[in-house]
């Protein structure tokens, strides 16, 4: 049983925050998580706060007054919708992560979780990011780290690759193809990719996803080596190589690729990335291959269909 705890998840209608929410209460009861987001509230199922991440003054209030112990800051613009309009996406994705920073040392936060992605690397992996989002989840990995060092707070992070639900669609990403592609599969037999078909990139299934975040918050402290966010990874491939996978399960799928200002963003990033840190650290291995997410993303979804 975990100890109970008060929990605020900021960007809780987010792809991730919905599903990460849901295990969040399972494991610490349904009244100790609260979840916030900008949007009017779509979650009825617990304690829901309408916040914007940029208003400090309302995010002081409901830490101090709520007693949260635990942040998971997942309000973000993400690599697309970044590229459309910079300034916001900067403000946004640094002016939120600096306010929940600051709040959480003034308050009694004992630890926060952040989200960084592969969006930080270049082609060949080096940290050298090219796209809007990228360049603030690089430059916060490294506030989060200066928050550890400076204040003792208990930051932590991890690089997710794109991330695959049959829950919730994501939203203004580059690797939204890999949901959308499911979505029509199951739909209407066939799907046009705003990626070539080569385009390989890292990702995962939700449900390692949001093991690796619990499993990375449960870790004793003093495992800890990465300050500023650890790389995850789970399986790589290309929109061909998952209508391959498709296909056996839907054999007419078909697919057609019309690359547009995405492909830019995909190519910026690596194919694959190695994660071995957090495998050594806190134990981390992936649950899901591509031929096991497919099999349970089509089963989820053409149930739904029903
Ligand atoms: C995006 O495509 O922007 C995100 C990411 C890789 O962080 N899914």
């Amino acid at each position: 049983m975990a100890i109970q705890q008060k929990i605020l998840v900021t960007g809780a209608c987010g792809q991730l925050g919905t599903e990460l929410v849901e295990a969040l209460r399972r494991k610490y009861g349904w009244k100790n998580v609260i979840s916030a987001d900008v949007h009017p509230a779509t979650d009825t199922s617990g304690l829901y706060v309408r916040l914007d991440v940029l208003n400090k003054k309302k995010l002081a209030y409901l830490v101090q007054h709520r007693g949260i112990k635990q942040i998971f800051h997942l309000a973000a613009v993400l690599s697309a919708t970044g590229e459309q309009n910079p300034q916001k996406a900067w403000e946004i994705n640094m002016q939120g992560l600096l306010n929940v920073l600051e709040v959480s040392k003034d308050s009694k936060v004992q630890k926060i979780f952040w989200p960084s992605s592969i969006a930080v690397f270049d082609a060949k992996g080096e940290v050298n990011p090219s796209t809007v989002y990228g360049i603030s989840k690089a430059a916060g990995e490294q506030w989060c780290r200066y928050y550890f060092e400076r204040h003792g707070l208990d930051v932590r992070s991890l690089r997710y690759p794109g991330l695959i639900s049959h829950k919730t669609k994501p939203g203004g990403g580059t690797t939204d193809y890999s949901v959308e592609i499911f979505q029509e599969a199951v739909r209407s037999g066939k799907y046009a990719c705003f990626l070539k078909e080569h385009t390989t990139l890292p990702m995962m299934y939700m449900p390692d996803a949001v093991r690796a975040t619990l499993e990375l918050m449960d870790a004793p402290k003093e495992n800890i080596t990465v300050r500023t966010s650890y790389s995850l990874a789970a399986m790589s491939f290309s929109p061909r190589d998952l209508a391959a996978h498709i296909r056996s399960h839907l054999p007419g799928f078909e697919l057609e690729c019309y690359p547009d200002f995405r492909q830019e963003i995909a190519e910026s990033w690596p194919m694959i990335v190695s994660d071995y840190r957090a495998r050594r650290d806190w134990g981390w291995q992936e649950a899901y291959d591509i031929s096991r997410m497919t099999e349970d993303m089509l089963a989820h979804l053409m149930q739904k269909e029903l």
